[in-house]
């Protein structure tokens, strides 16, 4: 046998050798405030151990942000690299099974692009971006029947989790296209912070179980994709784990509640945690650690209000939802909170390693970016273009990450809130184009009118000094770049 052809035959059967491209793991939380951890937010007294270890293994990106302040767009927004709001959905969440599916029919995903260049796909958690349901005669949708268009049809070999948000219908696992068990029983709406809506429950369904059951199906695939015998293990993988909490259910598992002094949502973030750190052990236990890029973030704000002294609060009441400043601040200085478009809604955790990737341990990144732009990122990182007219609204950030000059600046980027209100990002400098939050910190105002705010983040990060009549130039000029990204399409 000529050399050459020996060499191709050891790629071809040696996995270490053939591993070039890495492992692509990306877990995203629910409603984690980037307050919550402490390594963002050294007053924070809830220990997240394991997530500020990851941050110091590879690069924190300091200002990054959801592509929304609320759940579903953001998670159209990452998977596809394009902006939510210029798909049908320009407010609010899906809420099943009134939505249908969101992500359109011939449009790329992360998990369809990489699948297409050789990755095993799997998705292990919350979808929330709409489902084909069965409906029977009268057009009712029926949970137990298999169903179409979720996660499989997206580009995922395999999916285990559930539809939505853990506080919507049905309460029940669904895997690939069939719920794994029929919704014979019937759920009672619970209040906060075990907060649920009535509806359709498969018994053996329990909440305060779920964080527990995805990190258990998550550290099976990896040990599955990545064993020595498997005939798939030649192929690198791809995991995306959106976890279901802290989001409401604010619901620890039993053996979680106590373990800070901060109620059940200290509670229940120290789970996340501990919830992110089995799945770490079981990407460093696969022996390919170093050379899976893993990328955790959260897919919006806190939903935790600040209250003032003398209100009600979480730690005097576990049914109140917010703390006082001096026990815990959920999105840290940030102002406002989740579905507002102030930086509480959308400024989120972002840490990104890539041991062999050449991400220094300990990098710390000021650039803006955005949760659209890990498609870019992914597609830099497996060496391979984007498809033409996929992922528009992203630019990779891996030069960044490796603590690089970026060889052009990142065009601005948009935040938007819960009920449609826009703001630009660009340097220092973040226009608002509305008259509130846009969200649930008063006053909330509407999309586009006026005044507009304007503030400099690097002097004033709290949002507190309205500049629009002071800095009409650099106020005309975002307004410019809002219009002309939005009207791009
Ligand atoms: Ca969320």
């Amino acid at each position: 046998m000529k050399p050459f052809a020996l060499f191709a035959l050891l790629l071809l059967f040696h996995p270490a050798l053939a591993l070039a491209k890495p492992n692509i793991v990306i877990i995203l939380a629910d409603d984690m405030g980037y307050g919550d951890l402490q390594i963002l937010n050294a007053k924070s007294k809830i220990p997240t151990p394991h997530l500020d270890a990851l941050s110091r293994s590879g690069a924190t990106f300091l200002d990054a942000h959801s592509g929304s302040a609320v759940c579903t767009p953001t998670r159209y927004g990452l998977l596809t690299g394009r902006y939510c709001w210029r798909s049908r959905l320009k407010s609010g969440v899906l809420f099943p099974p009134r939505d249908k599916p969101l992500i359109e029919d011939d449009r790329p995903t992360i998990a369809s692009y990489l699948k297409s260049h050789g990755y095993q796909t799997a998705m292990v958690g919350k979808w929330h971006l709409g489902i084909g349901w069965a409906r029977d005669g009268k057009g009712k949708v029926v949970f137990d029947e298999p169903f179409t268009n979720g996660p499989i049809e997206k580009g995922f070999d395999q999916w285990f989790g559930i539809a939505a948000s853990l506080d919507m219908v049905p309460y029940v696992y669904l895997r690939d296209h069939q719920a794994v068990a029929k919704c014979t029983t019937t759920q009672k709406a619970i209040g906060f912070p075990k907060y649920v809506r009535a509806g359709p429950r498969d018994p053996a369904f329990d909440p305060g179980d779920v964080l527990d059951d995805l990190a258990t199906e998550a550290a099976t695939f990896i040990r599955k994709a990545t064993n020595p015998k498997s005939p798939a293990t030649h192929k690198p993988y791809f995991l995306y784990l959106p976890l279901t909490g802290p989001h409401k259910p604010v619901w620890p598992h039993e053996r979680f509640v106590g373990k800070t002094k901060l109620g059940p949502y200290g509670d229940f973030v120290h789970q996340v945690d501990h919830t992110v750190g089995v799945v770490l052990k079981a990407i460093a236990d696969s022996g390919q650690g170093d050379n899976t890029l893993v990328i955790y973030t959260s897919d919006n704000g806190s939903f935790m209000y600040r209250r003032k002294e003398g209100e009600k609060h979480h730690l005097a009441d576990e049914k109140s939802q917010g703390y006082r400043p001096a026990d815990h601040s959920a999105n840290h200085h940030w102002r406002g909170t989740k579905a507002d478009v102030w930086e509480g809604g959308h400024r989120v955790p972002f840490f990104v390693r890539w041991e062999t990737g050449g991400i220094k341990p300990g990098t710390q990144v000021s650039r803006v970016t955005c949760h659209t732009d890990i498609f870019a990122t992914v597609a830099e990182t497996v060496g391979q273009p984007v498809p033409a007219g996929a992922a528009r609204d992203s630019f990779s950030f891996l030069p960044a990450a490796r603590g690089k000059a970026a060889e052009k600046p990142r065009p601005g980027v948009i935040n938007h809130s819960a009920a449609g209100v826009f703001a630009i990002r660009k340097g220092p400098w973040k226009l608002v184009a509305g008259n509130g939050s846009g969200g649930r910190q008063g006053p909330r105002g509407k999309p586009f009118q006026k005044p507009y705010h304007l503030y400099n983040l690097a002097e004033d990060p709290g949002e507190t000094r309205n500049l629009i009549e002071q800095k009409t130039q650099i106020a005309a000029q975002l307004e410019a770049e809002l219009a002309a990204i939005r009207a791009n399409h």
